[in-house]
């Protein structure tokens, strides 16, 4: 299924020139639609379980869901933000501010443009990724759409099912969590990762390496640390974790340095890991050995590329992760995650793992440990529009 070689052209490139003397890898681009107008919905999916994590508790996912009109037909994109700045300074309200006040105005200005050219018009309107990546999202799909073409193939995928890890959040006590890790491991999923915070670190993750051997397991402090807490970091050692993620805060990457000279663990960012730009510092500083690529985190798909290629230049493994993504956003990390640098297991669960219902009609499933990388055109699931509707708690469109 795979384009081999596609990549995505940078639109602002520091190494590109250098790691391809003989040119840029050429790709076949998206076709250019007319954009007509942009619908948004603010969903409200309730959780299977409340999702705990160092930042907060949900139980329902709130979440933006765009449709982008066009003479040849709609196309579908998730802004993954929360209902509160917890994870990131995105949230909700912001993001559907924004977005109606000055990125749809910008694109609907621009009236017909290529999915590549998304990133640019947007580029004057500093911040507000994840808002730009479901404007971008929405845009793709159009233009695949309209051209029978996957996303998959597109992105440059080389496999057609990608390994699934789940992310577990933090539980009543250790017990519990290992109640609910032997519930994953059952259901098939292939690597473990456990969220942590202070207090609730060393203890969880002793349990579940004693109660499950040596499965591939990980942790995730959601910025949860500070370096004044790296002798406690540095017990988790002796567990043999793949990984720890984003110990310290998002703009602390001088001090994640500093740690990850005190660990065996690698280090991870995540919540740091904004652009390519952030990347190629953080790279650089030795700030993380492996990176979370987020699509939303990072501006869109086509940027989450280019720091895929970045770290596969370098060695440097990456992995897709998650936002609890309705069957919009898992379809397309699906995608993302079968290019092949993405060399350990992503967040990339079955939609039930949130989800009893998910508003496409074919909800990403696990098989033997893996989900499947969707072949139809553009994101390859179609919406179910009663599961949309009936999670649908607002709702606005913006036309030219
Ligand atoms: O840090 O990876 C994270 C969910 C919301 C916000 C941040 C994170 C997460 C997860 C869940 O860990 C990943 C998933 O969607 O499976
Ligand atoms: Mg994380």
């Amino acid at each position: 299924m795979a384009t081999l070689g596609a990549r995505i052209p940078a639109t602002t490139d520091h190494s590109r020139a250098r790691r391809y003397p003989g040119g840029m890898p050429t790709r076949e681009p998206a076709a250019s639609v007319t954009l007509d107008g942009f619908e948004l919905r603010v969903l409200h999916i309730p959780l299977v379980s409340p999702f705990t994590t160092s930042f907060g508790t949900e139980a329902v996912r709130e979440v933006i869901v765009v449709r982008a009109h066009t003479p040849d037909g709609d196309g579908w994109g998730e802004i993954v933000t929360q209902s509160a700045p917890l994870y990131s300074s995105e949230y909700t309200q912001g993001a559907w501010d924004v977005a109606r006040r000055y990125l749809i105005p910008a694109l609907l200005d621009a009236h017909t443009l290529a999915p590549e050219q998304v990133a640019g018009v947007l580029a004057p309107f500093v911040g507000h990724r994840m808002t730009k990546a479901g404007l971008e999202l929405a845009v793709l799909d159009a233009a695949l759409r309209s051209q029978g073409r996957p996303l998959g193939g597109y992105l440059g995928a080389v496999r057609d099912r990608v390994p699934s890890g789940v992310s577990v959040g933090i539980q009543a006590d250790p017990s519990a969590l290992v109640d609910a890790v032997g519930g994953y491991l059952d259901e098939g999923y292939v690597r473990i990762k456990i969220k942590i915070k202070p207090g609730r670190d060393v203890a969880d993750t002793a349990a579940v390496r004693e109660a499950f051997g040596t499965i591939p397991l990980q942790v995730d402090a959601n910025s949860a640390y500070t370096l004044a807490d790296a002798d406690t970091l540095a017990e988790l050692d002796r567990f043999d974790l793949l990984l720890i993620e984003q110990p310290l805060q998002e703009d602390d990457l001088v001090d994640h340095a500093a740690l990850a000279g005190m660990l065996c663990t690698p280090v991870c960012l995540d919540e740091s890991i904004t652009s390519l730009k952030a990347a190629t510092d953080a790279l650089a500083l030795g700030a993380t050995s492996v990176i979370n690529i987020k699509a939303g985190r990072v501006g869109g798909y086509l940027e989450a590329v280019r720091i895929h290629d970045l770290c596969r230049d370098a060695g440097i493994p990456v992995w897709c992760g998650g936002m609890l993504e309705t069957g919009i956003g898992r379809a397309a990390n699906a995608a993302l995650a079968a290019l092949p640098g993405f060399t350990l297991p992503g967040d990339v669960s079955a939609s039930d793992r949130f989800y009893h219902r998910d508003i496409v009609t074919e909800p990403a499933v696990l098989e033997d440990g893996h989900v499947r990388v969707p072949t139809g055109p553009g994101l390859g699931v179609e919406i179910d529009p009663l599961a949309l509707e009936e999670f649908t708690v607002a709702r606005e469109t913006v036309r030219r």
